[in-house]
């Protein structure tokens, strides 16, 4: 077994989590960090991230922390760096912006090269603006980029919904 994966294992036992939030800007990965906050701990107002921040997240017997890592493509070239301790990346997506749909697509791709990749789950985010069946094509888009072992979620940071089901698949994660 490789060293990282007995890191993450042991990090797993200890009931904690490394959850790295990664998308293209503005799809939605600071509003869905927010709303997935304790009432206590959000803010009413999000500015785009620059840089990074780090949050707690209690859920259940776990502890999640969530990396919310800006999306601006100049900063992209540096989310690499984040991976060798990270045991689940949320890929968001702004499921109403067929248009970035492709970038979205590319740069999901490329990250997946990466070996240290831990185990995925996509956020189609902005159900509120999307039609059902533009919601099946981006879901249909993606996993063909990420194959079978993702999870999907349907959510929309805004109005909260879908974010239960989001909770849900972080508290699942384990390396069983
Ligand atoms: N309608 C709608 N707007 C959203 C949703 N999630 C985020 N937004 C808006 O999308 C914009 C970008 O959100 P932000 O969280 O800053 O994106 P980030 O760059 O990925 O962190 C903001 O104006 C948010 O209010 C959603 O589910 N529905
Ligand atoms: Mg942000």
């Amino acid at each position: 077994m490789r060293l990282l994966s007995i890191i993450r294992k042991q990090k797993l036992k200890d009931n904690e989590t490394r959850c790295l939030i990664l998308g293209l800007d503005n799809a939605g990965k600071s509003t869905i960090v927010n709303s997935l906050l304790p009432e206590s701990q959000r803010t009413d107002e999000i500015t785009p991230t620059v840089g990074f921040k780090i949050h707690s997240l209690q859920l259940q017997d776990k502890l999640i922390s969530l990396w919310d890592v800006g999306g601006q493509s100049t900063l992209r070239p540096f989310w690499d760096n984040y991976f060798d301790r990270t045991d689940v990346l949320v890929w968001v997506v702004d499921a109403s912006e067929t248009f970035r749909l492709h970038e979205s697509q590319r740069e999901l791709q490329e990250l997946l090269q990466n070996d240290n990749i831990p185990q995925v789950i996509v956020a189609l985010n902005k159900v509120d603006l999307t039609a059902a069946d533009q919601l099946s094509a981006t879901e249909t888009a993606l996993k063909e980029v990420v194959g079978p072992g993702a999870s999907f979620v349907r959510c929309s940071g805004l109005s909260g919904q879908g974010l239960f089901a989001l909770k849900e698949a972080l508290a699942r994660i384990s390396y069983i």
